[in-house]
């Protein structure tokens, strides 16, 4: 990706598909002079006035007597845009190919297309957003639940920003302390109070563990987690799957062997959502159409978070469920055990499903839609961890890891500090530290980071 703000870029900026409306973003220092050589301005005038809405006729200005499109043209000068460069909005018919015209049009007048993100990567490399901010512009677009979406907006409107920009801060102000005293230490500057360093690393510590402690959770709410029921033939996964799901999903009947394929769909466990995969009852079959659907099972089980071995409650237990218990522990997932049908005369007691497998064993009648048991179990496996709102949420592995990684430089310096050892040995930690805290809001992202996190977000963004 360049990294020279130079040039114009131009993009659609609306979803591909027939809308209300189709909008055409332009950034960068010729995003007026492009515009005005595709355009016609319904009033008398020939420069837009910045945050007006101007009606105008899109034009090809190769063939200037059709117009393409007639829609507003929206002006917002940098700096003090999006990007921080003069852009323009051109909203016309949000038709797919009349969209896709009027790009074309501003293309062949001196823009360039945007790659992927680069409008944000703008508004980063122009301190309109730090590194963080930006991110959650892409998250806040795919938030798949209500969670989501707050822990993202939140992030946008900076708040994880400024918890880690003090806590750098912090660091940093340490260190020139004791550069200052790395410097100075013939003259008469006094050293850093050793008592009153460790108390600061601690207490900088202490914020970055309250941050992390709500990162498992946040991270969930924002790429949920997969959960695959298997068992035996006519447990009542299928049952189960619908139950969870509240619609029928998957087909049902009193026949073992009734799902062939995977089925899959996605539901919300408070907040967090739960790709749920229904799969073929295993057992032995000679019959060649089960056998890959029992195939199948086992591949979604090896690409689950969690497995649910569901039983069959009001049956002992057979050769297939303990087979299909051993699959389970041989996965090495996180598991939980689902006796089902509890709605009839039991034949496992808790202490027989428990014997099958290591896992917290919960109750369910899927016919009767008494699924709570598995939806508290879910809960209790994921933990509640709850972000504390005032330092912010942390959704991202790599933000989980920069600040993990500015934890282990930290106590690289409490450990010099306790040892004894002197100032530069104590600055190596923190300069760690700072490094690391920088990577979330920006300060130390290299090219190939900011690369990687761009090419993520979708054209126009
Ligand atoms: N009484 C009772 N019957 C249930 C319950 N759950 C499922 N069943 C019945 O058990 C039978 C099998 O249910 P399914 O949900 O198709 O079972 P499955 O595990 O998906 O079966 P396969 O797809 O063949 O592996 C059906 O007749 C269901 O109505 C339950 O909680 N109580
Ligand atoms: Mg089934």
């Amino acid at each position: 990706m360049t990294r020279a703000l130079t040039d114009t870029i131009a993009a659609v900026a609306t979803a591909p598909g027939p809308g209300g409306i189709g909008i055409v973003r332009i950034s960068g220092p010729e995003a007026r002079g492009v515009v005005e050589r595709v355009v016609r301005f319904h009033e008398s005038i020939q420069r837009p006035r910045p945050r007006f809405a101007h009606r105008v006729d899109v034009i090809d200005p190769a063939a200037p007597h059709a117009a393409i499109d007639d829609g507003l043209l929206l002006y917002m000068p940098g700096p003090n845009s999006y990007t921080g460069e003069d852009v323009i909005e051109l909203q016309g018919h949000g038709g797919v190919l009349v969209t896709t015209r009027v790009l074309d049009a501003v293309l062949r007048s001196g823009a360039r297309p945007a790659e992927p993100g680069e409008f944000t990567l703008r508004a980063f490399l122009n301190g309109r957003l730090d590194l963080a901010q930006a991110e959650a512009v892409a998250d806040l677009v795919a938030a798949p639940t209500a969670e989501a979406l707050a822990a993202a907006a939140d992030q946008l409107a900076g708040r994880l920003s400024s918890s880690v920009r003090e806590l750098r801060r912090a660091c940093l102000d340490l260190m020139a302390r004791l550069e200052a005293e790395i410097d100075f230490t013939e003259e008469d500057v006094p050293a850093v109070p050793r008592d009153d360093l460790r108390r600061t690393l601690e207490s900088i510590d202490e914020t970055l563990e309250e941050i992390l402690a709500g990162a498992d959770r946040g991270l969930l709410q924002r790429h949920g987690f997969r959960v695959v029921l298997v068992g035996s033939p006519n447990v009542g996964k299928s049952s189960l799957m619908n139950a969870l799901l509240a619609t029928e999903r998957a087909i049902v009947t009193e026949i073992p062997g009734t799902t062939r394929d995977v089925v899959e769909e996605s539901f919300n466990l408070d907040g967090i959502p739960v790709r749920l995969s229904d799969t073929a009852g295993l057992r032995p079959t000679d019959d060649p159409v089960e056998r890959i659907g029992v195939d199948r099972s086992g591949a979604a089980l090896a690409a689950a978070d969690l497995a649910a071995l569901v039983l069959d409650g009001s049956r002992g237990l057979v050769a297939a469920d303990r087979d299909a218990a051993r699959q389970v522990a041989a996965a090495g997932k996180q598991a939980i055990v689902v006796v089902n049908k509890t709605d009839l005369p039991p034949a496992i007691t808790t202490e027989d499903a428990a014997g099958l497998i290591d896992a917290p064993v919960c109750r369910t009648s899927a016919i009767n839609g008494d699924v709570a048991g598995v939806r508290e179990a879910l809960q209790t496996l994921i933990g509640d961890g709850s972000p504390n709102p005032d330092l912010g949420t942390v959704a991202s592995l790599r933000h989980k890891q920069a600040l993990e990684r500015a934890r282990g430089e930290l106590a690289g310096a409490r450990e010099a500090v306790a040892g004894g050892l002197p100032a530069d040995f104590i600055a190596i930690g923190l300069r760690g530290a700072v490094q690391a805290l920088g990577e979330v809001t920006g300060e130390s992202a290299t090219e190939d980071l900011l690369d990687t996190i761009f090419a993520k977000f979708c054209i126009g963004k």
